[in-house]
């Protein structure tokens, strides 16, 4: 297969070709899933920006239509940029986006179906009362963007936008009656100093006692909300669990989350300006999340394609009720085929499994290990915070104690090139602290791409020694959840050996304590129909 292909994925949403970023108002409609995506229509980088618009039954096979919106009203002449769906009373969708005006003022804007009986929900009109909200007196106006999916308290629609005010990142809130004429509220819905500008907000509430998703105006005793935004200086997406003030139109953390850098992320790779939507008919919210390449803008310009949407993930809150937990919709098994099943293999100190019979460049794999016993697990040093610096002092192939343990991905046979996804445990005073690693520094012998060892923690109790991982495996991405979706990471990879019928997978082992794979299950993944890649 020539370079331009190798690297296109195979069961993730890519367009034929170009450029593509942010998911834009997921939502579901009659029956179909509505994808809306950024996307450059004249080529492979960022620009001319429109609001690509794709229609699916199951959220794996997908229709490309024609984009919804484009610029061609002053309103947004400049760009057409991110935003979001509200479904009005009625089951009448509305679009909320960010336009550039002449002036290059970002300002938001509406737009409706002009066909309400078409499910596919073609052809969008922007009305000439456009723009809704312009940045008001003061305010930043080449930093105020990308309105959030409204809710509805006592008879008020709600909508936040993203903007900072020097370097304090904040999200206004806008009130409105009959969703046309909007107030700004006083105080930002919520700030924070030294995070810069707070990209695609998104706001939600969760369910405390149930794994349902939620429409995105339920509030009360039951729910807790969850607070994410974009940072732009850092290129993650964070999220806090915390409580809505209805009466005060404010959000406050938990002080089990914090906001900013240190903070919970969605996904501790390459994974950016998601979204979610509550899907009503399955009654689960799901999230979707941008990959960018990791490559060159030269070589995207080769390949003639750029970026991709990750595997969509419903969200709930954890049992913890600290954190989310985040799966890939169940739709995607309906591409699995060609089981392999592993059981209770040990795997002692340098063991390595090869594991046979798949096709190892696009899969997916659940594997649950299991840990004997922790003592031998390394002393954990308080002041190590940085995950993805701890993983790349500690990578695969440096011996542990409890692990490095998981697995090795997209690896050529001899192992010059391989992603490893795995898991290290320590030992701290009074609880153990597990460390999981998607490695790219040994991904690819090709010079000049971006090769971060990615890291999280895992708030997992150790107590049954189990740990699971599952992790999505297509051509140029690995997508991994570790202990049931607690932590998840995204890294995209360009290998030149390990690609295609070239492309292998290992479980390995590398600490001085033996640990078991309990099961392990593999498929090769199927390319889904309609897809046009
Ligand atoms: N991408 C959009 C903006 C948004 C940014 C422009 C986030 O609306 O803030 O393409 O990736």
């Amino acid at each position: 297969a020539n370079v331009k292909e190798v690297h296109r994925t195979g069961f993730h949403f890519q367009p034929p070709e170009n450029w593509i970023n942010d998911p834009n108002g997921p939502m579901i409609y009659k029956g179909l899933y509505h994808l809306f995506y950024q996307y450059n229509p004249k080529g492979a980088v960022w620009g001319n920006i429109v609001w690509a618009h794709s229609v699916s039954k199951d959220l794996i096979n997908w229709e490309f239509l024609e984009p919804a919106i484009w610029p061609s009203k002053p309103f947004d002449i400049n760009g057409c940029w991110s935003g979001s769906v509200t479904i009005l009373p009625g089951n009448r969708p509305i679009i909320l986006y960010t336009g550039l005006d002449p002036q290059k003022r970002q300002v938001q804007n509406y737009a409706i179906p002009k066909n309400l009986s078409d499910p596919y929900l073609r052809e969008w009109i922007k009305p000439d009362n456009n723009p809704l909200v312009v940045p008001g007196e003061g305010m930043n106006a080449t930093a105020f963007r990308d309105p959030t999916t409204a809710w509805r308290v006592d008879g008020h629609w709600k909508m936040l936008v993203g903007t900072k005010r020097k370097h304090r990142g904040m999200t206004v809130l806008y009130r409105s009656r009959d969703f046309m004429k909007w107030t700004k509220a006083q105080h930002p819905f919520h700030s924070k100093e030294h995070t810069g500008m707070w990209e695609c907000p998104d706001f939600f509430p969760v369910s405390l006692h149930s794994e349902n998703g939620l429409d995105t105006s339920v509030i009360g005793e039951n729910v807790k909300h969850v607070f994410k935004v974009s940072l732009d200086l850092t290129r993650y997406d964070y999220y806090t669990v915390g409580t809505y003030d209805k009466n005060k139109d404010r959000y406050i953390p938990d002080n089990t989350s914090v906001d900013g850098w240190g903070g919970l992320r969605y996904d501790y790779g390459n994974f950016y300006a998601s979204k979610s939507f509550f899907d009503d008919v399955k009654n689960r919210r799901i999230l979707w999340g941008w990959a960018n390449e990791s490559d060159t803008a030269t070589h995207d310009v080769e390949k003639g394609w750029a970026g991709i949407q990750l595997i969509p993930r419903t969200v709930r809150l954890d049992s913890s009720r600290k954190q989310l937990v985040q799966w890939p919709v169940e739709e995607l098994e309906t591409l699995r085929w060609n089981n392999v099943e592993l059981s209770n293999q040990k795997l002692t100190k340098g063991n390595k499994v090869e594991i046979k019979g798949i096709t190892a460049g696009q899969a997916d794999v659940e594997v649950t290990f299991k840990i004997p016993s922790l003592e031998k697990a390394e002393p954990f040093d308080p002041s190590w915070v940085n995950a993805q610096e701890l993983c790349a002092h500690k990578g695969s192939h440096v011996q542990g104690g409890v692990g490095p343990f998981g697995l090795l991905t997209l690896a050529s046979k001899n192992l010059e090139e391989y992603t490893p996804v795995f898991f290290r445990v320590f030992k701290s005073k009074d609880k153990h602290v597990v460390l999981m690693c998607s490695d790219a520094t040994s991904s690819s012998l090709k010079q000049g791409l971006y090769k971060p060892s990615f890291a999280g923690f895992v708030d997992v109790d150790l107590a049954d020694g189990k740990l699971s991982l599952r992790s999505l495996i297509d051509h140029s991405v690995v997508e991994s959840f570790g202990a049931g979706g607690k932590t998840c990471i995204s890294s995209r990879v360009y290998p030149i050996l390990a690609v295609m019928k070239d492309a292998h997978l290992f479980a390995f082992n590398n600490g001085s304590e033996s640990v078991t794979i309990e099961k392990l299950n593999a498929w090769s993944m199927v390319k889904p129909k309609q897809m046009n890649n």
